[in-house]
């Protein structure tokens, strides 16, 4: 059985094991593997060791929309049978249109490379949603400024970047030079897991290639595609989540290029990309205020006096309304509606 208490095998650590996944393991759980899920299609997943991808032999009652790459699960070894999923640390997760569910990003993220090129996909707005859904997460995001080597002027790109959130890294790279391996390196240490998101076309396979020591022409290298010359947009190259081993490194996940990420039930998150509003929020003389039109209100005067821009309290006031749009709503004691609790893990 797999240790229980630290130390842990080398071999586990490198996957990204730690207390939060050994504490779960029970004396029923004996022989059993822990592996990672490296990838899910409707009818088939796949699972990484440090030593080897195989793919999982499920039973019929496993739904697989209910895993997400990078998922830790136990497997029986030599059958490869899928015994059990453990509960995750962290779960990147967003609402499509139409569905009741939410479609399962990744698992077990530590760090969140929103990846944009800094050409017409350059959009403060989209990065805001991206952040958003980071913080809701509890994954730290970074922005990754792809492409620059296709720009005069960096310098711009950064400083648009850096204001979206307090704190947040800022990095801009070649994906198609080793120099993004170390631009990354912070992020990537052994047993870290990093997932790359974003439009079409922005370069995240590219990247991924490079942090996992690939040229395109090997044959398990992301398939990459090229962007429509008139508006710059992608491909839709990447078709499948999945996970891949950084040589001595961080687990990195690829995904498929989103086109709209719609928000809901991530207040929270919001919030945290939009502080100096929310701090300021307060202090309004109404707590309901929406800092439009109520006197008294702290983020009208702080737009006043130069510490909020009113581009940033239009964009909040969009995602929020949006949000709370989305998010639905329960039926709380005597039919009072009540915003549903947010789900913990
Ligand atoms: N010059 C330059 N080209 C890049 C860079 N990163 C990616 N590209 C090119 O941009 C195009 C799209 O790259 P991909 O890696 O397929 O983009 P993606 O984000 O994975 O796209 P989807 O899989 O469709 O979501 C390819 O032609 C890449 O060669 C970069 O940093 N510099
Ligand atoms: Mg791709
Ligand atoms: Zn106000």
């Amino acid at each position: 059985m797999t240790n229980i208490a630290p130390p842990y095998p080398p071999s586990l650590i490198s996957l990204g094991w730690s207390t939060h996944f050994a504490d779960q393991l029970t004396a029923d759980d004996a022989g059993a593997e822990p592996m990672r899920i490296a990838s899910v299609h409707r009818a088939k997943m796949r699972a990484q060791s440090s030593e080897r991808q195989i793919a999982l032999s499920l039973s019929v009652r496993v739904n697989t929309s209910d895993y997400a790459v990078g998922d830790w699960v136990l497997v029986e070894p030599g059958t490869g049978l899928l015994l059990r999923r453990l509960d995750r640390q962290s779960l990147l997760q967003r609402r499509t249109q139409g569905a009741r569910t939410q479609q399962l990003i990744a698992a077990n993220v530590d760090t969140l490379f929103i990846a944009t090129s800094c050409n017409e996909d350059f959009n403060p707005a989209r990065l805001e949603r991206y952040l958003a859904l980071a913080n809701e997460a509890q994954t730290t995001p970074v922005i990754v400024l792809t492409k620059r080597d296709q720009v005069d002027d960096i310098a711009p790109f950064i400083a648009q970047a850096s204001a979206l959130q307090r704190d947040l890294p800022v990095v801009a790279v070649d994906g198609t030079s080793d120099q993004a391996v170390s631009a990354l390196a912070p992020w990537c240490a052994p047993g870290q897991t990093v997932a790359l998101i974003g439009s079409s076309g922005v370069g995240k396979s590219t990247l991924l290639n490079t942090l996992t020591g690939k040229t395109p022409d090997d044959e398990d290298a992301q398939l990459t595609g090229g962007i429509r010359e008139d508006d710059a947009k992608g491909r839709h190259t990447t078709t499948a989540r999945s996970l891949h081993q950084m040589p001595g490194a961080a687990l990195v996940i690829d995904t498929p290029g989103m086109r709209t990420l719609h928000v809901s039930d991530i207040g929270p998150g919001i919030d945290a990309v939009f502080s100096e509003i929310s701090e300021r929020a307060a202090d309004c003389h109404f707590r309901n205020c929406t800092h439009a039109h109520e006197p008294g209100c702290a983020v009208q005067a702080a737009v006043v006096d130069g510490t909020v821009t009113q581009a940033r309290l239009d964009r909040w006031r969009k995602l929020t309304e949006e949000n709370e749009k989305n998010t639905p709503v329960e039926t709380g004691p005597r039919g009072n509606k009540t915003a549903r609790k947010r789900g913990r893990r």
